[in-house]
């Protein structure tokens, strides 16, 4: 066993040794409903990848993404880890951006002493998994309290109702931070209401929701079920202010709710108007490549390539794969950046035991609403 793992390791060196590239890992959900978020998110890591790339790369090793399709599905996130980390042999894993896929796929890369750094995800409760958990996107339990203290504020939101799916890890963890900071808020809760992932008609729940008067519905979903909700309430007359977290965070919800989307108030620390030098050069640049508006999950994996980035410029890599994912893993914590979102750093997460775990983005959010098709702050 021991002789067999010696050959093993050396012939991964030696693969290591002869390639100039530096492999990067990306598990996306590239088809079924999250493809909405996974198709920006792809275009964001490519823009980084060949930005950097045609500056000379890393210390002169060009960056090379191996990008799977983890269809958004927990099952599908495991095997493209597996695929990633032990078949084609990556220094680390970028995704999966579902906290639903994430909680199940990532103790693979915890369990391979692999970094895994999720953009845009924002469940509780991910980076308690272990010490190679890092994502740069900034959590619900952060952006929450600050967009509903923005809507009752702008909006004057007094009493709200709360819909949310509650079979999907990121909208049952939304909805628990929804819930506290409505308790800190003393903001009454007028009805409480759930959905399931794939449902399709909400009339059942936006009715009840439309008797018990809310000044606005607080609404935990990704956009597959969160956009046919928002236009569902409108023909109800239910025209009141939506207040919703990361999934409901995309520019997509205008091609799904058409003029449905207006009144939505969302929290990230992305947003187009930001005139940043930075978040320019990202606009034009994406728009120009992709032909299409990026969002904030295009934004934070753009930014978190180049986070990855500078810490590979900091590693001696050895050649021996073991060794340099555990010095990318000890380089990471210690980055800092001013990208397209913003200054960055990382804060220290804890486990569920109270010790130190992964490792969380540590940024404000900008509260936005819908109007006239686009987000404004
Ligand atoms: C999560 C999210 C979603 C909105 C990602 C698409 O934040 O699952 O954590």
């Amino acid at each position: 066993m021991k002789k067999l793992l010696t050959l093993l390791s050396a012939a991964l060196a030696a693969s290591f040794a002869q390639a100039a590239d530096l492999k990067i890992g990306v598990a996306e959900a590239l088809s079924g409903g999250a493809a909405q978020y996974g198709t920006a998110i792809r275009n964001g890591f490519q823009l980084a990848a060949d930005e950097i790339n045609a500056a000379g790369g890393v210390g002169g090793n060009k960056i090379a993404l191996v990008i799977e399709d983890e269809q958004g599905k927990k099952e599908e996130a495991i095997n493209v880890f597996k695929k990633l980390i032990f078949q084609d042999q990556v220094l680390m894993v970028f995704g999966p951006t579902l906290s639903n896929s994430a909680q199940a796929a990532d103790p693979i890369a915890q369990g391979a002493k692999t970094v895994v750094f999720g953009t845009s995800n924002t469940a509780d409760g991910i980076t308690s998994i272990g010490d190679f958990v890092f994502r740069n996107s900034v959590t619900e339990a952060d952006v929450l309290p600050e967009t509903l203290k923005m809507a009752v504020k702008k909006a004057g939101v007094k009493k709200v109702a709360v819909l949310y799916g509650n079979d999907d890890v990121f909208t049952k963890s939304g909805y628990d931070n929804f819930k506290k900071a409505l308790a800190d808020l003393n903001i009454p809760v007028t009805t409480t209401e759930t959905f399931a992932k794939g449902d399709v008609d909400f009339k059942a729940q936006l009715t009840k929701i439309k008797a018990s008067s809310p000044d606005a519905i607080v609404l935990s979903a990704l956009l597959a079920e969160g956009a046919p909700i928002m236009v569902q309430a409108r023909q109800l007359g239910l025209n009141v202010p939506i207040i919703g977290g990361n999934g409901m965070n995309s520019v997509k919800v205008f091609d799904l709710a058409k003029d449905k989307a207006e009144g939505l108030w969302v929290g990230s620390p992305w947003s187009i108007e930001n005139q940043s030098e930075a978040n320019r050069k990202f606009v034009v640049a994406y728009t120009s490549k992709f032909k299409t508006a990026p969002d904030q999950f295009a934004a934070q994996a753009y930014d978190g390539l180049y986070i990855a980035a500078q810490a590979l410029k900091k590693v001696k890599l050895s050649g021996n794969l073991p060794a340099d994912r555990v010095a990318l893993r000890n380089a990471l914590p210690e980055v800092k950046w001013s990208g397209a979102t913003g200054d960055f750093q990382f804060r220290r997460a804890n486990d569920k035991a109270g010790r130190p775990a992964g490792y969380d983005a540590n940024q404000t959010a900008i509260v936005s609403v819908t109007r006239g098709g686009k987000f404004s702050i």
